[in-house]
């Protein structure tokens, strides 16, 4: 087993066909590779109607990423046209739509397709749909996301609201919410940018608050038209400002997620400034969180806090008791008369591939595998299950960073395995047992030191057993590991061979 080649590959064997599961960031990323290196057997399979995945399903109002764009991109297909550092959901959409056409991305997937069952028959994959079609595969690359599937609260009454209610990843834009009385429910990133959206222009605005976050003050800024002119004439250039961005951010937000240092402390101090400009001490006390700064994701953003000064915003932090037709109850019996509810209340995260079912060796059911929580193999592979790569799933680096730069690394593994595959140098290759649980326990021993277990609060990374199902370290080092292959970590069947 080796590492990238720049050759291009003994060509002697058909191209493998590789089935995608999912045409969001790193399903359409992954796509792209096989094309780049002249594969086309390959076929992506979306739930969703067109390719995107968050950035198709969100549309809520006010939907922005909060990563500088410049690292929120493929390093392999830079966009200089951004308008903004932080780039808003509908431009990012766009990125993708430019990247299916030019990479023809769509002729090659079936939309409003859900994977139920990919089953491993020996020496190849055989993928099954909910639409009662199903076809043959070398590899299968999951690309499922994790924020994906929505978690509706269980709030007594819901159902009996007779206004409008729906979650803030299934915006429906039948509703005119302007002039409304709206309460959002939920305090992350999405209920931060919602407030911003839509607090102004409601006529009572309501942010229904059960934990505190904190919030990195942070100014996004336009890039004015001779920047955007730069790039386009220097491609380079984009390097150059990715690689500061990485510096200013990346790194330290980082570093800071995985141990005690100068960042962490560099951060938690920005956002108890960023509180203490709140001038009412008792709303600055209900805004105060009582973890540590990047125990849940980070909140990025200004001009939050100072909406709540306005005479139509309210923050609710007692309880939700129930919801009947006219509004919300909180405990203190008080009905909050809404027009609309919006539940910003975040998704199933320990969800990934599920609730599809992979039948690997010996029948190994990836439902048994996970029943008690998700792991995997240095967050690109799965034991058990031969020739199946995962990208963005249990146990990669989820902290504030680009998501973009972990999936090119995972996508990069594949895409090596791919092409040694194509050069006849294996059969097939799962992680054994043994690696998986020596990673796993690795992963174990660096959390304590993590911010989020040492940081004291609930967040969506924490699996079942409140360990969290993330990696551990810094994006280098997922890098640096997933750069060979360990072959002692791999059964690896090569023609004329069972396993070595
Ligand atoms: O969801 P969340 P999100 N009653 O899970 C509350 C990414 N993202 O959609 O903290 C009352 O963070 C819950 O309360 P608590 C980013 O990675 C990125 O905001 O559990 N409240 C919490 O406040 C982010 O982390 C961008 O006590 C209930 C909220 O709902 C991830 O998406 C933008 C409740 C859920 O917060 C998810 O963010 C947006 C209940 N029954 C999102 N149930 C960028 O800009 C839940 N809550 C990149």
């Amino acid at each position: 087993m080796g590492t990238t080649s720049a050759v291009p590959p003994n060509t002697t064997r058909p191209a493998p066909r590789v089935a995608i599961i999912g045409a969001g960031m790193s399903g359409v990323g992954m796509a792209i590779r096989l094309r780049q290196a002249g594969i086309d057997s390959f076929h992506l399979y979306e739930r969703n109607a067109d390719v995107g995945g968050t950035w198709f399903a969100n549309t809520y109002p006010g939907l922005a990423c909060d990563v500088p764009v410049r690292n929120y991109q493929y390093t392999f297909a830079p966009n200089p046209d951004w308008t903004s550092l932080h780039a808003s959901g509908p431009e990012i959409w766009r990125y993708f739509d430019d990247l299916a056409k030019q990479y023809r991305i769509r002729e090659a997937a079936s939309f409003g397709t859900e994977v139920t069952e990919a089953r491993w028959e020996g020496d190849h994959w055989v993928v099954v749909t909910d639409q009662g079609d199903q076809a043959e595969y070398d590899f299968v690359i999951s690309a499922t996301g994790v924020l994906v599937r929505t978690r509706t609260p269980d709030i007594p009454g819901l159902d009996t609201f007779e206004g409008e209610s729906f979650h803030s990843a299934e915006w429906n834009h039948d509703v005119d919410v302007t002039g409304k009385r709206i309460g959002v429910i939920g305090t992350g990133s999405t209920g931060l940018q919602l407030t911003k959206a839509l607090a102004p222009a409601a006529a009572k605005f309501e942010l229904y608050q059960r934990t505190p976050q904190w919030i990195l003050p942070w100014t996004n800024f336009s890039y004015p038209g001779f920047v955007k002119a730069l790039h386009r004439r220097w491609p380079g250039l984009f390097k150059w400002e990715g690689k500061a961005w990485d510096l200013v951010t990346v790194i330290p937000f980082g570093n800071a997620m995985i141990k005690a240092g100068w960042e962490r402390t560099m951060i938690a101090k920005a956002c108890e400034l960023h509180l203490a400009t709140i001038r009412d001490k008792k709303l600055r006390e209900r805004f105060t969180p009582g973890y540590q700064p990047g125990c849940k994701r980070l909140i990025v953003g200004s001009g939050f806090y100072r909406l709540f000064n306005r005479s139509n915003v309210d923050l609710v932090d007692i309880g939700i008791e129930r919801i009947e037709p006219n509004g919300i109850v909180t405990s203190d019996g008080v009905l909050h008369e809404l027009d609309v509810i919006v539940l910003a209340t975040g998704f199933d995260t320990q969800l990934y591939l599920r609730p599809m079912e992979l039948v690997g060796l010996d029948g190994l059911r990836l439902s048994k595998l996970w029943d008690s929580s998700v792991y995997s193999y240095r967050s690109v592979a799965l034991p058990g299950f031969p020739n199946v790569f995962t990208l963005i799933g249990p146990q990669s680096p989820f902290g504030n960073q680009s998501l973009f730069g972990v999936a090119e690394t995972q996508i990069a593994f594949a895409m090596n395995r791919i092409e040694e595959w194509r050069r006849g140098e294996f059969e097939s290759m799962s992680p054994t047992v043994e690696a998986t649980e020596r990673f796993n326990h690795d992963v174990r021993t660096a959390m304590p030191g993590t911010i989020w277990v040492s940081g004291g609060c609930e967040s969506w990374y924490l699996g079942p057993d409140g360990t969290p199902t993330i990696w551990p370290w810094t994006v280098a080092d997922h890098k640096t590991m997933l750069a060979t292959v360990d072959s002692g970590d791999w059964n690896i069947e090569r023609t004329g061979t069972s396993g070595c």
